[in-house]
């Protein structure tokens, strides 16, 4: 039997081997979907109102009677919620329930000062659970399949989110984490991986890795590869799909709002469907807060419908995206994220265009003589903002080759991202590999 959630509706399923597709609540009309919101955002609000200080003390700032919200329009009152709440409280700060009701604890590596720690009841992890399965059957993953999961096991929720996603789903777990690539490769071709879960910048290290040791990972057994937890391009997917004959999918989540499996794409790969029946999306213009004209780009912001432990508000996510409700080839009436261009965090403004790292990398990837990675390199000369973009040259490329390869790859940015950069090209391996997250922008302006 499935957990339910307290707000579950009684959803029905079929979750037969081969049948995770839950049809009564993946396609179910905007209509019902909007009064199922509601629904769960009464319920979300009176939690945040009875149980968080924090959120308390902001509603009763703007006036917000959390029974009274019943439109989109009282949604536009309500307060926002920030990453740095969830540091200003840390470590249990915002839980809505006691640590004993918790039996679960993720945080955020916290680089830049304390971590974020967020927790789930027995009822969230089945509510993610559902919803990493559902995303995987909608990318193409099945009961039977061995899912060889490369997202990193711990504290980051990439690694547990998708093994219980892919157990719920009645697949077969390989639970790798990340790193030991020669192994993973191994393993792959060995276990017969159908499905591989990783970032896409480790999916194209395995690659490489497999080229060197001479194995060719097209003719593992590997059919889906379900990449997320950083910013990638169509030219990535293209790159990734080739080398290691997958269909790409493109996977989103964040810790503070669950982890993986808040959107995904579907086999149609035209945009991440967000699970709306558990998250409430708005598109909002970053400086006006205002939302934006539906297709237009702006900050993705969530606010969750059935989480116990950590309900969120209105949460800025800084990641900046366009999303539609046009109906989807494959019926899913969720509305569709057109992919996350990047956090508004790592924008550069160069001479005053704004230009997002996957941006830079649409126009390298593919591109002949050099390798798919890369890194950026910001300076501050004198009041301007410079980068320099460090490419690697192909395997077999002659050094003779290096200055014409720069020249050309400047000349591709300028004229398709619209400014100047310098183009070093490095030799083959000379850029860092990820094994998680890849570190695209080394920025060495002086801090404050
Ligand atoms: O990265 C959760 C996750 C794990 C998602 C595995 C997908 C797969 P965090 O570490 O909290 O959680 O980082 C969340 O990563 O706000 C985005 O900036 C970025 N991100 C996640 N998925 C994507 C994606 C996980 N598909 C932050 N495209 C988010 C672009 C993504 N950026």
């Amino acid at each position: 039997m499935r957990a339910t959630t307290s707000s579950d509706v009684g959803v029905m399923r079929d979750s037969g081997a081969d049948n995770y597709f839950d049809q009564s609540a993946e396609t179910m009309s905007r209509d019902s979907l909007l009064a199922l919101q509601f629904e769960r955002l009464r319920n979300t609000l009176l939690n945040a109102y009875e149980n968080v200080e924090l959120h308390r003390s902001r509603m009763k700032q703007l006036g917000v009677d959390p029974r009274e919200v019943r439109t989109m329009d009282d949604v536009r009152h309500l307060p926002f919620t920030y990453k740095t709440d969830l540091r200003d409280h840390y470590p249990f700060g915002m839980f809505a329930r006691p640590l004993t009701d918790v039996v679960r604890l993720h945080a955020s590596s916290g680089t830049t000062g304390r971590a974020t720690v967020v927790a789930y009841t027995r009822a969230d992890i089945a509510t993610w659970a559902d919803l990493m399965a559902r995303s995987l059957h909608g990318a193409g993953a099945r009961a039977g399949d061995v899912v060889h999961n490369a997202y990193g096991y711990g504290l980051f929720t990439g690694g547990l989110g998708a093994h219980y996603g892919a157990e719920r789903l009645g697949a077969t777990v390989v639970p790798m984490s990340g790193g030991g690539t020669e192994r993973q490769i191994a393993l792959i071709m060995d276990l017969g991986a159908d499905v591989l879960c990783a970032t896409p910048s480790y999916a194209l290290a395995m690659a490489e890795v497999a080229e060197q040791q001479g194995v060719d990972l097209r003719k593992s057994k590997l059919r889906v590869g379900v990449f997320g937890a950083e910013p990638w391009s169509d030219a990535m997917r293209v790159e990734i799909e080739e080398r290691l004959a997958v269909k790409a999918i493109d996977i989103y989540g964040l810790s503070e709002i669950m982890g993986p499996g808040v959107a995904c794409e579907c086999v149609a790969q035209a945009g991440l469907h967000g699970w709306e029946d558990h998250f409430m999306f708005e598109v909002l213009d970053p400086e006006t807060q205002q939302a934006v004209v539906e297709g237009d780009a702006g900050e993705l912001v969530i606010t969750t419908l059935s989480k116990q432990a950590l309900p969120m508000l209105r949460y800025r996510t800084r990641d900046i995206t366009r999303v539609t409700t046009a109906p989807c080839e494959c019926g899913r009436t969720h509305l569709r994220i057109l992919r996350i261009t990047g956090r508004s965090d790592d924008m550069l403004i160069i001479r005053g265009v704004n230009v997002y790292p996957s941006q830079i990398e649409s126009v390298l990837v593919g591109r002949p003589m050099i390798a798919p990675h890369y890194q950026l390199v910001v300076e501050r000369r004198g009041t301007l903002d410079h980068v320099t973009i460090e490419v690697e040259a192909s395997m077999g490329v002659d050094a003779e080759a290096f200055p014409s390869i720069s020249r050309d790859v400047a000349r591709h940015v300028k004229s398709m991202v619209g400014i100047s950069t310098d183009v070093v090209v490095k030799l083959p391996g000379e850029i860092p590999r990820s094994q998680g997250k890849a570190v695209r922008v080394r920025d060495l302006r002086p801090k404050g």
